[in-house]
C-alpha cells in the first residue's frame, strides 16, 4: 500500500499543474476614473489550450461585470452585452482586438494607480467544467502624460 502512495501524489500533483495552465490571462490594464465616474472598461487577452468559453467575470471593487461588444450603429458607437465568448482552442483572444471588452459596474471606489484590480473569470471548458481563473488589471493613468510636458523654458 504505501509504494503505492508516491505514484497517487505524482498523478495528483500532474492533474493540477495540467489545469493551471490550461487558460492564460495576460496584458489585462485599465484606465484610471475620475471620481464619481461608476464604469470602466478592461481589456485582456484570454487564451486556452482546449475549447472553452467565457461565462462570467467578477471583480471586488465594482458590483458587476459584463462582457461587451463594441460596434456602430448608423455612426452612433454603440455597447451591448455579450453573454458567453468562444475561446477556440490554442488561440488568443484579445478583447480589444476584437471590439471587445470588460466593463466594471457600479465602481465601490475610484481606481487609482497603483491599486490592484483582482479579475476572477469562469471558463467552462469542453469537457463541461467550470474553471476560475485569476489575474489582476494594471492601472493606466487616466490621462496621458507627454514625456516633454515638465520641462522648464527660460
Ligand atoms: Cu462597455
Amino acid at each position: 500500500m504505501l509504494k503505492k502512495l508516491p505514484l497517487a501524489v505524482l498523478a495528483l500533483l500532474f492533474a493540477t499543474h495540467v489545469c493551471a495552465v490550461e487558460v492564460l490571462l495576460e496584458k489585462a490594464w485599465v484606465r484610471a476614473t475620475a471620481p464619481g465616474q461608476e464604469t470602466a472598461m478592461v481589456d485582456l487577452q484570454i487564451s486556452s489550450a482546449q475549447a472553452a468559453r467565457l461565462i462570467s467575470v467578477s471583480t471586488p471593487v465594482a458590483a458587476s461585470v459584463e462582457l461587451h461588444r463594441m460596434s456602430t450603429d448608423n455612426g452612433v458607437m454603440k455597447m451591448r452585452e455579450v453573454k458567453q465568448l468562444a475561446l477556440p482552442a490554442g488561440q488568443v483572444v484579445d478583447l480589444g482586438e476584437a471590439g471587445l471588452h470588460l466593463m466594471l459596474l457600479g465602481l465601490k471606489a475610484p481606481i487609482q494607480l497603483g491599486m490592484p484590480v483582482p479579475l476572477t473569470l469562469k471558463i467552462q471548458l469542453a469537457d463541461k467544467k467550470i474553471i476560475s481563473v485569476n489575474t489582476s488589471a494594471e492601472v493606466k493613468p487616466l490621462v496621458e502624460i507627454k514625456a516633454d510636458a515638465h520641462q522648464h523654458h527660460h
